[in-house]
């Protein structure tokens, strides 16, 4: 999940000298540096690359801004045409500065600390390219994509094409692993939810593994509690990140298949002490007799004192085990 951002006061100076949100994306010493900022200080075992799941629209043509205070704001894609200009011919040129990011880190970071890629499964990323932001309710993009079928596919095609290159690309510059992030996955319709978000994510994971057999690709499709056994069955996923609803037996159910990464609720590191360590510890000896990766179940709060990150790395460091 997200390691850098606000809540470290090294970013928000960095972020300061950058002229907006995009403009660090792309200024690779900048970006390899907010990289590297939570490794220094909390020493974990992975790293993720310091990007964001909105620079493949970008990067296909369509406008989009980080406003402060706001969030993301596109221009929304609001018939056949709109689809009709976006192209995936200059996806790798436009997202090369991401890529002399990965470089730059894989080469500062530690041999022994893994360096995680990443983008947005098609769903969540088509669901800001429809509603031109941040949305609640996804009405505007599901009630397209159902009106529509035939320029929803035409999209999600786009972003296979696009995505698959991205991650290609990443690899080839020194990611070691690759997540795929689907947070809003649990806005769609059951009957809808093999060709939004299960086949896309098994065609990325197709291309991606054909190119690169041995890198590991995680799938996080948050809130869809019991349809993740099929999500990892039916999409080639090596390893998957639970959200903080998904309970203890259907965490081990998962585990007895594939890897699972998380699952601790940031707002336990958000308030800290007591609740925070037993937490943890809770998850650790619930999750640590199968593959596991410890992890938050979602992005890091801005407002979450870097204090209480530091005493849950100590926490798993030590183990679990009360010191
Ligand atoms: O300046 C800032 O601090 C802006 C906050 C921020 C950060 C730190 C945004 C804006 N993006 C990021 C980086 C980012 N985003 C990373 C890099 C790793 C790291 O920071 O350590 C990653 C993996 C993401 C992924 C991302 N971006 C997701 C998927 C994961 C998740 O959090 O669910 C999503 C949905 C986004 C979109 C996005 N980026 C930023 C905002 C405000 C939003 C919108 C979120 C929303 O709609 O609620």
């Amino acid at each position: 999940m997200r390691q850098a951002g606000r809540y470290l006061p090294e970013y928000r100076e960095i972020r300061t000298q950058a002229k907006d949100f995009l403009d660090l994306c792309y200024t690779p010493d900048r970006a390899a540096r907010v990289t590297l900022q939570p490794i220094e200080r909390f020493r974990p075992d992975a790293a993720i690359l310091f990007s964001d799941i909105l620079v493949i629209p970008d990067a296909l043509g369509q406008q989009v801004r980080f406003v402060e205070g706001r969030g993301p704001v596109l221009e929304p894609i609001s018939g056949p045409d709109d689809v009709t200009t976006l192209s995936t011919g200059r996806v790798l040129e436009h997202l090369a500065p991401v890529f002399e990011t990965v470089r730059l880190t894989r080469a500062e970071l530690p041999a022994d600390v893994a360096l995680i890629g990443f983008a947005g499964a098609p769903w969540t990323v088509a669901t800001y390219m429809f509603e031109g932001g941040s949305t609640r309710d996804f009405n505007t993009v599901k009630a397209r994509a159902i009106g529509d079928p035939e320029t929803f596919d035409r999209l999600l095609d786009l972003l296979v094409d696009s995505t698959s290159q991205y991650l290609k690309a990443q690899v080839d510059a020194g990611a070691q692993a690759l997540q795929l992030f689907d947070t809003w996955a649990s806005a769609v319709p059951a009957s809808l939810f093999g060709g939004w978000v299960t086949e896309p994510t098994r065609r990325i994971v197709e291309i991606v593994k054909a190119h690169a057999p041995d890198v590991p690709v995680i799938g996080f499709a948050r809130g869809i509690g019991p349809r993740i056994p099929d999500y990892v069955t039916q999409t080639g996923i090596d390893a998957v990140g639970l959200d903080s609803a998904v309970t203890e037996k259907e965490a081990l159910a998962i585990q007895a298949h594939v890897p699972v990464q998380g699952n601790l609720d940031p707002a336990f590191v958000l308030a800290g002490g007591r609740p925070m360590e037993d937490e943890a510890r809770r998850i650790i000896s619930e999750l640590s007799h199968g593959p596991f990766v410890f992890n938050l179940a979602h992005g890091i709060n801005k407002d979450t004192p870097h204090e209480n990150v530091e005493q849950l790395a100590e926490i798993i460091r030590s183990g679990g085990k009360p010191t």
